[in-house]
């Protein structure tokens, strides 16, 4: 990692790209990863690099849908393990039975088995391939990010999904599924076809998700599903979009 003095003033945003520099030379992340996180990082930069009250209602009811869910599973791409790996296991332990599972949009069996190492060498313990002999199929996608694992997304009822394709999102939406996105650009089809979108910075967002997950695991489920159908995603993509066109 880069020598950066934690005196300047984008120390967190130049060691989150350090983070997606070492991922690709670990060879997790592509170098389309690297172009997709330059755009999130202007994104973030609109936002101000933190977390809006708009996020954090997100993650709330990202949180209540995680605990309410028979069988959660996260959706883990070269740029999510790379940028937020440890907080991607924080979620995880926070929540106890939820699964993670690599789905590439650049697929290659040997990066797919390196994220999968990856994450079970930092304390994942139900890591899945998407693409393995005996794999589901999405309907409506042609590429390889149709696979889902038998005993991943298969079976799951929430997907949590980070820096995802729109297209993607869609055929989960449409099987039935519901779909938590993780995304910068609140303009992105992933986020306005997803039932929550989190429109925050990933490695900001899962500490505060892991946090909500711990205190709420106890909570009444009324709560909570009140909470999920009092839910605006649009409202929320709104106001997010209000914040980056004022920065400009
Ligand atoms: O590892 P692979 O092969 O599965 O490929 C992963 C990438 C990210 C390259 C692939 O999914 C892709 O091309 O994604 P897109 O279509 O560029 O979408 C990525 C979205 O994530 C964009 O809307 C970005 O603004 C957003 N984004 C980028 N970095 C972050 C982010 N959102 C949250 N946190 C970030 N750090």
């Amino acid at each position: 990692m880069a020598d950066i003095p934690p005196s300047h003033p984008r120390f967190a945003s130049l060691r989150r790209r350090e983070r997606l520099i070492d991922g690709f030379r670990a060879g997790l992340a592509t170098e389309a990863g690297l172009l997709a996180h330059g755009r999130g990082e202007a994104l973030d930069y609109l936002l101000g690099e933190q977390t809006h009250s708009f996020a954090d209602e997100a993650i709330r009811t990202a949180s209540a849908m995680l605990v309410c869910a028979r069988y959660p599973v996260f959706s883990v791409n070269g740029n999510s393990a790379s940028a937020a790996g440890p907080e991607i296991i924080q979620v995880l332990a926070a929540h106890g039975d939820m699964a993670a599972e690599v789905n590439l949009f650049h697929h290659s069996p040997e990066r797919s088995r390196r994220i999968h190492d990856y994450l079970r060498g930092i304390g994942a313990s139900h890591v899945f391939e998407s693409v393995s002999a005996e794999s589901q199929e999405l309907p409506e996608i042609q590429h390889a990010r149709r696979f889902m694992n038998q005993e991943g997304i298969a079976r799951a009822d929430v997907v949590l999904v980070a820096l995802e394709d729109g297209d993607r999102c869609q055929a989960l939406v449409r099987s039935g599924r519901t779909v938590i996105a993780i995304d910068l650009n609140p303009l992105s089809r992933t986020a306005k076809i997803a039932q929550v979108a989190i429109v925050d910075e990933i490695s900001r967002a899962l500490p505060l998700l892991a946090q909500y997950l711990r205190e709420e695991r106890t909570r009444p489920r009324q709560e909570l599903e009140q909470r999920i159908a009092s839910y605006d995603n649009n409202e929320v993509l709104r106001s997010a979009e209000r914040v980056i066109r004022g920065s400009v």
